[in-house]
């Protein structure tokens, strides 16, 4: 069975632009609860460690770079099929092939600013909320 738990950033264009609201609103609409959420910010080293996978790509130390620009909104979401189905709600990495209705399609400014984050299997969820959140943070 698939898991109930995914995480989510909402990333420093999404704050910087004031669509932190509009973007929650969208989450909810579509089903998910919100278990724990936290407006912080990534410092380089966090930044690093959470996108370690990429490190090989050209696109690494830009990434960091953004990810680490402004405060973002950290959040653990609950629903049934909850990674999949929010891959679903947040469209393709690149807004250009992202479908309509999807976050990345309405928000995104680009591949690279493309306003969320969300796990990509369950076990990244599980890794991807304990790096952000504590026991006690949950509710
Ligand atoms: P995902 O966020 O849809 O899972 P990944 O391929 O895991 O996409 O890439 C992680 C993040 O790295 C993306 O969300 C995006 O912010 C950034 N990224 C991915 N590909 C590119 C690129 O080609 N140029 C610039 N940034 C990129
Ligand atoms: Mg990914």
């Amino acid at each position: 069975m698939s898991g109930t738990r995914t995480f989510t950033m909402l990333k420093p264009d999404s704050v910087e632009s004031g669509n932190i609201g509009n973007i929650i609103q969208m989450i909810t609409d579509a089903g998910f609860s919100i278990k724990a959420m936290k407006l912080t910010q990534l410092s380089v080293s966090q930044a690093q460690e959470f996108y370690a996978v990429h490190a090989e790509r050209p696109f690494y130390g830009e990434l960091v770079n953004y990810m680490t620009s402004g405060p973002i909104v950290a959040a653990i979401l609950e629903k049934e099929n909850a990674v999949t189905d929010f891959r679903t709600l947040i469209g393709s990495t690149d807004p250009a092939e992202a479908a309509e209705g999807t976050i990345r399609k309405k928000y995104a400014e680009s591949k690279g600013r493309n306003a969320v984050h969300g796990s990509d299997s369950d076990e990244n969820a599980e890794i991807e909320c304990n790096f952000h959140f504590g026991v006690a943070e949950l509710v």
